[in-house]
């Protein structure tokens, strides 16, 4: 744990070691506060999908090894199938809990709602995003989690491998350990290389050019429209002609195993 950053020199000031040493097969996957005691935690994934948050961080001198973290709380979480990764925590719902968000190899997104308990650390819910039953597949990946449209809830920030990118606000559990969002694709459309893309040298597709989120339209139209960057709402007619439409409910939203 790096403490004392400095931006404008890009040093550290203390490099702090942990007391506690899962082994290599398990993975740090994200950060959150679960017991609002303004300390975050630190959520783990292991190679076999378990799961496991530490929190209540205490520093401690310890003579010979110097000053150490050591995490009070130590909390066994469900276990997922090793097919069902964490991308991340963020506050969806607006409890100030943090969340935590798992995406599937095959690109399906499941929330679970955290916060239950005396530390925070019992999910509460489990919910499957299914967004009218749009199958994402596994080119569209969950990049980020933060508030995008300042409502003090997280939104999910996805990109494509073309580059496309899009965000998800307003997560909304409607029963069934289901849950939707609110889909807008994004422009300016970056490139796979993640750069703005330029249709002048962007690969084209029988003579058409890729632009975000699917759209097809010739270069200079995209040139054209790259001028105005704006939200615009998923294009759903497309995802149905293309075959991306598929049954949500085929996968089944990470839980205990
Ligand atoms: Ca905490
Ligand atoms: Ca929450
Ligand atoms: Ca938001």
């Amino acid at each position: 744990m790096w403490t004392g950053l400095s931006a404008a020199t890009g040093t550290i000031g203390a490099m702090l070691a942990g007391t506690q040493n899962p082994g290599p097969t398990w993975h740090v996957v994200g950060t959150g506060d679960t017991n609002l005691n303004d300390v975050a935690g630190v959520l783990w994934q292991n190679d076999n999908g378990a799961l496991a948050i530490w929190e209540d961080p205490a520093l401690f001198n310890v003579p010979f090894l110097g000053n150490v973290f050591t995490f009070n709380t130590v909390v066994a979480l469900p276990s997922v199938d090793p097919s069902w990764h964490v991308k991340g925590m963020g506050d969806l719902n607006g409890d100030l809990h943090p969340d935590i968000v798992f995406q599937n190899d095959n690109g399906a997104v499941a929330v679970w709602e955290m916060g239950g308990g005396q530390a925070g650390t019992t999910v509460t819910a489990m919910n499957l995003v299914n967004i009218g039953g749009i199958d994402l597949g596994p080119t569209w990946h969950v990049v980020g989690l933060r508030d995008i449209n300042s409502d003090f809830r997280a939104d999910v920030v996805l990109q494509n491998d073309n580059g496309s990118a899009a965000v998800w606000e307003d997560y909304t559990p409607y029963g069934a350990g289901l849950a939707t969002f609110l889909p807008f694709a994004m422009t300016p459309s970056p490139n796979p290389n993640g750069h703005v893309w330029d249709s002048a040298v962007s690969p084209a597709r029988n003579g058409k050019a890729l632009s975000g989120a699917g759209e097809e339209e010739l270069p200079g139209q995209v040139r054209e429209r790259r001028r105005k960057p704006r939200l615009k709402t998923w294009n759903l007619s497309w995802a149905a002609r293309s075959g991306r439409l598929g049954a949500a409910s085929c996968y089944s939203a990470p839980s205990q195993s």
